[in-house]
């Protein structure tokens, strides 16, 4: 009999679960029973010790408290300020304070030992992202044996980049303490893979695991995937969104967090290029940008606001009818529904991260496509969906000139080929998709070799 499954991430949902991800794990959850450990959203003065109950039925939800020091220097600072940047090949962002790392570490030694107290031999531990890197290594400290695998749901760094962290050497004994290190794309597996051959205590094993010190890790790639069944049958039904008389004819769709790597002031500026360069001047291409605010705590993503702001306002200046408005750059989240309506109310999709673990949008704009009559993904090719998506056009969104020739071969794409582009990229969404990620990755944690049995397997 399998023992409960323990999730660990940073956020966790207090309401029904929606979106790909919290359905997901909610549904791994509800079939093994087990708990779902995350960050209360509500800092408190002086970070409790407990885990506070937010529900038990039908799993159990624990919060664990972070005073607002903590959540500035844990989360904001080594979290967001370190370690997102370097996983994104940003280090001229990275902010390094001493303070930061001790409480990373100390949030996540509070974290080990509240999970350790609650374990029971047979769980498995399922550990979500870059906010609780030591935590398996923690966890081990305190002798727990049990199954643990880790998912970064962010490129895997650069091992030169690596060397910018305060104790880089950490990083690879941290991730070696897991019995499963899954990552998006086998891109982020060859770096993974890069830094542990570059390391003196690392030895790879006949079947390809990585041996370091006692430990035996196995790493892998798990591409993560949408509910895209739910989303083709949203945008079925969708209302295609609040236009009205100023319905746009070549609405160009971007949903993104608003976040410095996913490359916005590049896709406003190809935008503007590709308004340059127009010919039929009675073309009005319209790109609507939604962006949910994100981390306003950090200064990088005031600053990435603003820049937004500011480009905006000139390409709209420049390039407005007074029954015009070629770029709408709306600064917050929408319902859900509402965006799957737009994604297949637009003719494009354009994704351009500078760097992404994967980027779900992209696999939502093709989820949410009439099949007979689908829009275009222009996608980065540094998003981890790249990899896998080659019906859609790639570019390298530094290259302003390829982005608004994509945009514009899009915009003028046959359907023929449309259709064909659609039915490759969906082809992909439907083999990714979250169940079978979910499935995926824990049948391969519960392979894994225990961490007890070690010198049976050298
Ligand atoms: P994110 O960086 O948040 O995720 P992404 O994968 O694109 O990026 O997911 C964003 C989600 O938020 C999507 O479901 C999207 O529909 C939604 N969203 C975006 N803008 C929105 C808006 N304005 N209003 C409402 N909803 C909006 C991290 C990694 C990714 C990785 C995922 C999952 O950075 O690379 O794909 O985790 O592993």
């Amino acid at each position: 009999m399998a023992g409960r499954l323990i999730v660990i991430s940073n956020r966790i949902p207090t309401g029904d679960p929606s979106g790909g991800l919290v359905v997901a794990l909610h549904d791994a959850l509800l079939a093994r029973g087990g708990v779902w450990v995350g960050a209360d959203p509500d800092p408190s003065e002086e970070g409790r010790e407990c885990l506070h109950e937010l529900g038990d039925i039908p799993y159990r939800k624990r919060a664990f408290r972070l005073s607002k020091t903590e959540r500035q220097n844990y989360y904001s600072g080594f979290a967001n300020s370190v370690l997102w940047p370097i996983c994104h090949r940003r280090t001229d962002l990275i902010e390094i304070k001493s303070e930061y790392r001790a409480d990373y570490l100390a949030v996540n030694l509070r974290l080990a030992r509240l999970i350790a107290q609650d374990l029971a031999p047979q769980d498995v531990v399922w550990v979500h992202d870059y906010h609780f890197l030591p935590l398996a290594m923690m966890l081990r400290s305190l002798g727990v044996t049990n199954r643990i695998g880790f998912f970064l749901h962010i490129p895997f760094p650069n091992i030169t980049d690596l060397a910018i962290l305060p104790r880089p050497e950490d990083f690879a004994r941290w991730l070696a303490s897991y019995n499963l290190l899954g990552l998006q794309t086998r891109g982020d597996v060859a770096r993974a893979l890069e830094m542990f051959r570059a390391d003196p205590r690392a030895e790879f094993l006949r079947d390809g695991t990585v041996k370091f010190d006692e430990h035996i890790v196995t790493v892998a790639s798990f591409p993560i995937g949408i509910d895209c069944d739910q989303i083709e049958a949203t945008a079925r039904r969708a209302d295609p969104g609040p236009f009205g008389a100023a319905n746009p004819r070549e609405l160009i769709i971007g949903a993104d967090r608003l976040d410095y790597t996913k490359g916005l002031p590049h896709k406003f500026e190809a935008f503007g290029r590709l308004l340059q360069g127009r010919v039929d001047r009675d073309a009005r291409p319209t790109l609507l940008q939604i962006a949910s605010p994100s981390r306003a705590d950090v200064a990088a993503y005031r600053q990435i606001t603003n820049d937004l702001q500011a480009i905006s306002g000139r390409i709209n200046g420049q390039y407005s009818e007074l029954d015009w408005q070629p770029l709408r750059f709306v600064h917050r989240s929408v319902a859900r529904d509402r965006l799957i309506g737009l994604m297949r109310r637009a003719e494009v999709g354009l994704v351009t991260p500078l760097a992404d673990g994967m980027n779900l949008v992209a696999k939502e704009f093709v989820a949410a496509q009439a099949p007979d009559n689908p829009g275009v993904l222009v996608l980065s090719r540094f998003a981890g969906a790249a990899e896998d998506m080659k019906g859609a056009l790639l570019i390298n969104p530094h290259d302003l000139d390829e982005t608004a020739g994509a945009i514009d071969y899009a915009l003028a794409m046959p359907l023929d080929e449309r259709r064909k582009r659609h039915a490759d990229c969906l082809a992909v969404v439907r083999d990714s998709r979250i169940s079978v990620w979910t499935d995926r990755y824990l049948a391969r944690l519960a392979s894994c070799v225990p961490t007890l049995a070690l010198s049976r397997h050298q």
